[in-house]
């Protein structure tokens, strides 16, 4: 790191206390854009770092509900509106009991960077809550999300701020804050993704982010002339994203080996059953664990983390953040593993990332390899602007065609920066520079 990025950095940290997460998703995209500065004095001169980090608005709110026994508790909201330079806000909500400014600051800092790859008009943002769904009644899980959006309405809508889902949030809680939303305007808009396909939601959207993570790391495998045909894949989590994922590998070919949640780990060597999953996870909300009811293959491991030791050739961390450590990381390579996909919000450890890349793993960093979901919930904003729905087909192939764009600019801006082979460079780069160009033409704002 260079004197002048040191010492940015060293603001960055005093000046934002305690937020280890966001500290660590800029000193990432920082560490990235040492060349991009030297080349470009400009984005200096107009502080745009400066201006970059800065969230243009930070909401933060009371959200008191009612359990069914009548008891009362209150959690706390979160919407960060990060950067409009090219678009609406757009980023998605987060319900879990870890949620706090740090992690809506880094999801939200990504997404600037991630919406810009998309190639889409979408600005980046991020909110959430520390609210838990796990364990809540249908009931108590509308009380609170309609609590949320009674204070969230005033400050989002199309052509503002359009949230969407993130961890514990999917289809009943969009379906719950759209309803109290368009109670309190009495307007019928696109202002959140991954609705109902009944009123207004686009296909493909809950697949989107495993799907477009599959089809970028079938890029970084072609890269190494080979594909997912037998190829064991190790997956963490068991939500949205890791069953789309599982669901597209498996389609291709490749035998998905290990998935998790929060309590624990599954290896079935015979390669998971995709059907028991959805059925323990979207119709149960069960845990993953009863797998191995039903599937005598199977073994149940604790400790989520040491799903990493499992040997593979290809590893889709699609939980949480910072999920592999240098620990994991030195596992996967000892086992021969040849790719890291992140599906999941920076779910390696710098520490891990930089193993990968020196060990020469393909590494599909984050805001790249998990774009497909803001991408397609770019693409249902378009549908709802025209008031028409595009086939499965469709918008399948068009969210293909934007992730083989990402792919293409991260290898492109990568060598062009003298960072040949590094994606994560590549999409960092890629991604600042269209938002810093806007940021400059839109004066000082
Ligand atoms: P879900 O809530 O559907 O699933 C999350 C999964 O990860 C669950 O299996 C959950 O287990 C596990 N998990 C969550 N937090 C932790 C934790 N702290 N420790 C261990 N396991 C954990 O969320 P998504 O699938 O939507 O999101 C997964 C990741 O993908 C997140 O990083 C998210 O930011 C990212 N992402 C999501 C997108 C989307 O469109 N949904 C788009 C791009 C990225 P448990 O049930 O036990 O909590
Ligand atoms: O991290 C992400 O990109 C998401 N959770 C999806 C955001 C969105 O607006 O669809």
């Amino acid at each position: 790191m260079s004197n002048s990025i040191e010492s940015f950095m060293k603001r960055v940290i005093e000046k934002n206390p305690g937020e280890s997460e966001f500290h660590q998703a800029v000193k990432e995209v920082l560490d990235s854009l040492e060349s991009v500065l030297e080349q470009h004095p400009e984005y200096a001169d107009a502080k745009i770092l400066e201006r970059i980090v800065e969230p243009e608005r930070q909401i933060i709110f009371r959200i008191p509900w009612q359990d069914d026994k009548g008891n009362i508790h209150v959690n706390r909201g979160f919407r960060i509106e990060f950067n409009s330079a090219l678009g609406p806000y757009k980023g998605g909500l987060r319900f879990h009991p870890s949620v706090y400014i740090g992690i809506i600051k880094f999801l939200g800092f990504e997404q600037i960077f991630k919406n810009s790859l998309t190639g889409l008009s979408m600005g980046g943002g991020k909110g959430g809550s520390d609210f838990s769904p796990k364990g809540k009644s249908d009931n108590e899980v509308m009380r609170f999300c309609q609590s949320f959006m009674t204070e969230l309405f005033r400050h989002i809508g199309p052509d503002t701020d359009v949230p969407a889902g993130d961890i514990g949030v999917g289809g009943r809680e969009i379906g719950f804050m759209f309803g109290q939303y368009k109670k309190l305007r009495n307007e019928f808009t696109g202002v959140l993704t991954g609705k109902g396909l009944a009123y207004g939601g686009s296909l493909v959207r809950t697949e989107a982010t495993g799907y477009g993570l599959i089809y970028f790391v079938t890029r970084m495998l072609e890269d190494r002339a080979t594909g997912w045909k037998g190829k064991k894949v190790s997956i963490s989590g068991s939500g949205n994203v890791a069953i789309y994922a599982a669901q597209k590998a498996i389609e291709l070919g490749a035998k998905v080996i290990t998935m998790s949640d929060s309590n624990g780990f599954i290896v079935d060597q015979k390669g998971i059953c995709l059907e028991t999953v959805k059925r323990i996870k979207e119709l149960e909300r069960g845990r993953i664990r009863e797998y191995t009811n039903e599937h005598k293959s199977a073994i149940f491991k604790e400790r989520f983390q040491d799903v990493w030791s499992v040997p593979c050739d290809i590893a889709l961390p699609c939980a949480t953040q910072n999920e592999i450590d240098q620990n994991a990381a030195q596992a996967l390579v000892k086992n021969g593993c040849i790719a890291v996909g992140e599906g999941a919000n920076m779910p390696s450890t710098p520490e891990a990332i930089e193993i990968f890349l020196n060990e020469g793993v393909s590494f599909g960093p984050a805001k790249a390899a998990n774009a497909g979901g803001v991408a397609t919930s770019g693409l249902e904003m378009s549908q709802n602007s025209i008031r028409l729905s595009w086939t499965f087909e469709e918008v399948d192939k068009r969210l293909k065609t934007i992730m083989d764009n990402i792919y293409d600019q991260c290898v492109i801006t990568a060598e062009k920066y003298g960072k040949k082979n590094n994606l994560m460079a590549g999409a960092n780069i890629a991604g600042f520079l269209k938002v810093a160009d806007a940021m400059l033409a839109q004066g000082i704002v």
